[in-house]
């Protein structure tokens, strides 16, 4: 074992580098070339300690999203392990609403799908468990906007930063008893297709990604409490966003989930 991988790292500090970057939308070289070599566990507690910020600014966590649950997102980005961000009020862009260019460093966007829990989940639950306790579903778009130079970032580095997490739409909710296992998912920029895919990429059944999600609390010793929401993951590759573009998403059975980028 190296001297870095032991290496004490200013937790605060690191959180409020990333948090920098965030609030600023410059992008900032990864934490390695900083200087910081983190560990995952210590790459969560500055994810942590970035939502903290957030929580003392006013804003409020409203749930948590997945990362690298498809293929297609783990091959687009180099990365092989499923991780997890914290989504909060702020981001949130209401169903047909405008988000603002000018907020983001060089965002993309990508085809997911929401949960909203009625009831806690926490630890190993079974996909029955997991459904017993959703209250909804929906089609929904994640922005994600890396504040490393160019997207370009190692696990621990993406996990610190939020797993690029900046914003989301949900579209309309429906019945938790629809069958979300292989849905067509088509993501369109001023309606032509730019992504198209199945809910089945998502660890083959999007239920499975609400499971890992339960677990993965369960780990860092949380609870995802009922009326949280929990994105599953993109089905496909992300795709750049570019000023004045609306962008759609139209999930078979669910419907749609839409925004405008402003000018
Ligand atoms: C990391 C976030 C991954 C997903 O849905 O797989 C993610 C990134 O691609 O920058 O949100
Ligand atoms: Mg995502």
């Amino acid at each position: 074992m190296t001297a870095t991988t032991n290496q004490t790292i200013d937790i605060d500090a690191v959180a409020k580098i990333v948090d920098d970057a965030a609030n600023n939308a410059t992008a900032i070289e990864q934490l390695s070339g900083q200087g910081f070599e983190l560990t995952l566990e210590q790459a969560y507690q500055v994810q942590n300690q970035s939502l903290a910020f957030r929580l003392d600014r006013g804003e409020k966590q409203v749930g948590i999203k997945m990362g690298f649950t498809s293929r297609a997102k783990m091959i687009q980005m180099g990365v092989e392990d499923m991780i997890w961000g914290l989504l909060t009020d702020d981001m949130s862009t209401e169903g047909g609403g405008e988000t603002s260019f000018a907020k983001y460093i060089p965002p993309r966007v990508e085809p997911e799908i929401a949960f909203l829990l009625k009831k806690p989940l926490s630890g190993n639950v079974t996909l029955s468990e997991v459904i017993a306790a959703t209250e909804a579903v929906a089609p929904a778009l994640e922005i994600i906007d890396s504040r490393y130079d160019n997207f370009k970032f190692s696990l621990e580095d993406v996990v610190a930063d939020n797993c690029s997490s900046t914003g989301f739409t949900i579209g309309a909710w429906q019945s938790a008893e629809t069958d979300i296992s292989n849905l067509g998912m088509v993501m369109e920029f001023d309606g032509e297709a730019v992504q198209i895919g199945s809910s089945a990429g998502i660890l083959g059944n999007p239920w499975r990604s609400l499971a890992a999600a339960a677990r993965v609390a369960g780990e860092a010793g949380k609870v995802l409490p009922a009326g949280s929401i929990v994105l599953a993951g993109a089905s496909t590759a992300a795709e750049a966003l570019k000023p004045g573009v609306h962008v759609r998403l139209n999930c078979e059975k669910l419907g749609i989930a839409e925004f405008t980028v402003s000018k």
